[in-house]
């Protein structure tokens, strides 16, 4: 595979010398160029920045040395038939996000060349121009911000090479493909001694009980993933694909918009017009976004059902925490589709560990919405308080 890097600090690139990439260069498998973009300007500063068109804050890269580049990496001509294209991969705060399928994807690739910004980032024309040469992927490593695409083209080049046949004993990456299969976070390891600093293996490891080890490594990767990355165990997709998404603050107006069109309607159910949900304002909307989870599902781009759910303490006799379920919400012409179970089961799923009840409250005369939740498990519950024309329903976690 070969490797190219374009950037303005090509320093930065120095660990691929000695790090793993760099023995597999050795081993002839990698052949990898770090390149410093200003030898491909020819004024007496080596410019390679101007003002961003439009105005705003900042610099932006300038087309010609990136052209220049790729006249001297990319080939002239199309590939023939069969042979594979290079890939251009920009590193960018608003490329697609960079995963291990991702990863696969680029190991595939027979050349890559990394193309790494500064400041606000590059003249667009340049990603247009290089779909014009090659295959071109535009990257995020991750919803942070960093201040260049160095770092970003280093870890995905990490992430890339140790996939290549040849590199890294392949007995080993076997073995790891099956247990990422399995879609949980790994099981904590430990090795010797036995005891250390007052911490203690955990027996069931030194039983020598292969099953039950196994049980207990299943047990810790699942109780992890809930904890640490709940999104990895929710079936966070309707039966026909589309995606239930965490709502963001833009999401608030059209939100308050669903809310009024159902309220309006539960509202006339229970001769009930001073349900609070009806009176909000867009402020209101912003204000428990930002204290609850809340889910959304877009049909064509249209915001169609939302769910929310929030942790309370529990409440006498519970022994953890509530989960409050509310403003299960489907657009109109979608009602009775399914979507409103669909949400119900997804706000269930990604309560967090440690929740051990669901709570929800419902109209004392909104008949069908209470036969779904006692179809999902909920019970009606007489016995707890609920405000006046409205009925509480709850169920036990698992
Ligand atoms: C390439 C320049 C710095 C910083 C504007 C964007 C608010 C634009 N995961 C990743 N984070 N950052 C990068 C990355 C950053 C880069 C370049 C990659 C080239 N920069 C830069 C800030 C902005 N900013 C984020 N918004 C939320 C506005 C460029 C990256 C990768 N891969």
């Amino acid at each position: 595979m070969r490797l190219d890097y374009v950037s303005i600090f090509p320093d930065f690139f120095a660990p691929l010398a000695l790090s793993l990439p760099g023995k597999a260069a050795a081993s002839g498998l990698l052949d990898v160029r770090v390149h410093d973009l200003r030898t491909w300007t020819h004024d007496r500063h080596r410019t390679v920045d101007d003002s961003p068109y439009g105005g705003g804050a900042g610099m932006v890269m300038r087309p010609e040395p990136w052209g220049e580049a790729f006249d001297a990496l990319l080939p002239d001509r199309p590939a023939p038939p069969g042979e594979s294209r290079p890939t251009v991969v920009f590193t960018t705060p608003s490329g697609e996000r960079f995963d291990q399928r991702l990863a696969e994807e680029l190991a595939s690739r027979d050349h890559l060349v990394f193309a790494c910004g500064r400041y606000e980032g590059i003249d667009q024309r340049v990603v247009d121009h290089a779909r014009e040469r090659a295959e071109v992927r535009e990257i995020s490593l991750g919803d942070y911000v960093l201040n260049g695409g160095e770092v970003a083209a280093l870890a995905i080049t990490e992430a890339v090479v140790r996939l290549l046949p040849g590199f890294m004993g392949n007995a080993a990456s076997l073995v790891e493909e099956s247990h990422a299969e399995s879609g949980l976070l790994e099981y904590p390891v430990y090795t010797k001694p036995p005891q250390w600093r007052g911490h203690e293996v955990p027996a069931v490891l030194r039983s020598g009980d292969h099953a039950k080890i196994a049980a207990w490594r299943h047990e810790q990767a699942v109780r992890r993933t809930a904890e640490r990355r709940p999104d990895l165990l929710t079936p966070s997709v309707l039966d026909d694909g589309t995606p239930i998404v965490r709502a963001a603050p833009g999401d608030a107006g059209e939100l308050l918009t669903l809310q009024r069109a159902c309220w309006v309607q539960e509202a006339l159910a229970n001769d009930m017009l001073d349900i609070p949900a009806l009176h909000e304002s867009l402020d209101d909307v912003r204000t428990w976004l930002g204290e609850w989870d809340t889910w959304v599902v877009r049909r064509a781009g249209r915001l169609v059902g939302a769910v929310r759910g929030r942790r309370e303490p529990g409440t006498d006799g519970e022994d953890g925490d509530l989960w409050d379920i509310g403003r299960i919400m489907v657009a109109p012409d979608l009602q009775g589709s399914g979507l409103g179970r669909a949400l119900l089961e997804h706000i269930q799923a990604v309560a967090p560990a440690g929740v051990t009840s669901y709570v929800l409250f419902t109209g004392a005369a909104s008949v069908r919405n209470q036969q779904m939740y006692k179809k999902a498990g909920f019970r009606l519950r007489r016995d707890l308080p609920a405000p006046p024309g409205a009925v509480v329903l709850t169920k036990r976690r698992r």
